[in-house]
């Protein structure tokens, strides 16, 4: 028989600016935890790590730096975990992950960076498991308010983000409508989220990007 523990599901969520990602995030750990399940919530960018550092610093506005580099040092900063993520997952852990290389790709390609360029730092990353888009109009997104002072969060550049997605999406992504309530969202990534985690305890290979 197989006795190697079952590992746990890389799960990312996706979307634009104020599509509900944070908090659909923290609402999965906890349903996975009720579950008996062991989840944790991650990141990116990881703002905790010397990289992370000079990442906030661009995104308040309080340093400038090259499209180009900037690029890098979001890709950097998924690099700087990709270790201790791999440990995580193989020791059974499920890492529900807000914001992922998608994001990477779909903010640096809207500013013109050509996307295979954006793509390739990303190459050997650990793949997901599975992309849940929440899916919602920048337009609706604008509406509810609360686009803080970041660099990017303004509608016109939210526009060209939400385009940049759709070049990035393929069959394999969960689209969920985000402008549904809240509660509607929360109950179908619960659903996909678990279909997942069960699929990975059944032993689903780990694979890296860029798939
Ligand atoms: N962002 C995030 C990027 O431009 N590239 C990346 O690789 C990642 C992970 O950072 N507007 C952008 C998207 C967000 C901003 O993220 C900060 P958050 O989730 O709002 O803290
Ligand atoms: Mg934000």
């Amino acid at each position: 028989g197989n006795n190697k523990a079952a590992r746990g599901a890389l799960v990312v969520l996706e979307g634009l600016d104020r599509s509900g990602k944070s908090s659909q995030c923290s609402r999965l750990v906890s349903y996975l935890e009720g579950q008996g399940l062991s989840a944790e919530l991650w990141r990116f960018p990881d703002r905790t790590t010397d990289v992370g550092q000079m990442i906030s610093a661009y995104l308040t506005n309080a340093s400038q730096l090259d499209d180009h580099t900037i690029h890098l040092l979001f890709s950097a900063n998924r690099w700087e975990k990709r270790s201790l993520m791999e440990e995580k997952l193989k020791s059974g852990i499920t890492l529900i992950v807000d914001r992922y290389s998608y994001s990477g790709v779909a903010f640096s390609s809207a500013k013109g960076l050509d996307i295979e360029w954006c793509k390739a730092p990303e190459i050997g990353l650990l793949a997901p498991d599975l992309v849940a888009y929440l899916d919602i109009s920048p337009d609706k997104a604008a509406e509810r308010g609360g686009y803080g002072d970041e660099r990017y969060e303004k509608l016109e550049f939210q526009k060209k983000v939400a385009e940049h997605y759709k070049v990035l999406h393929d069959a394999s992504w969960k689209v969920v409508d985000a402008w549904q309530p809240i509660e509607d969202v929360e109950k179908q990534l619960q659903e996909i989220v678990l279909a997942c985690v069960t699929e990975c305890q059944k032993g689903k290979s780990l694979s890296s990007l860029w798939l």
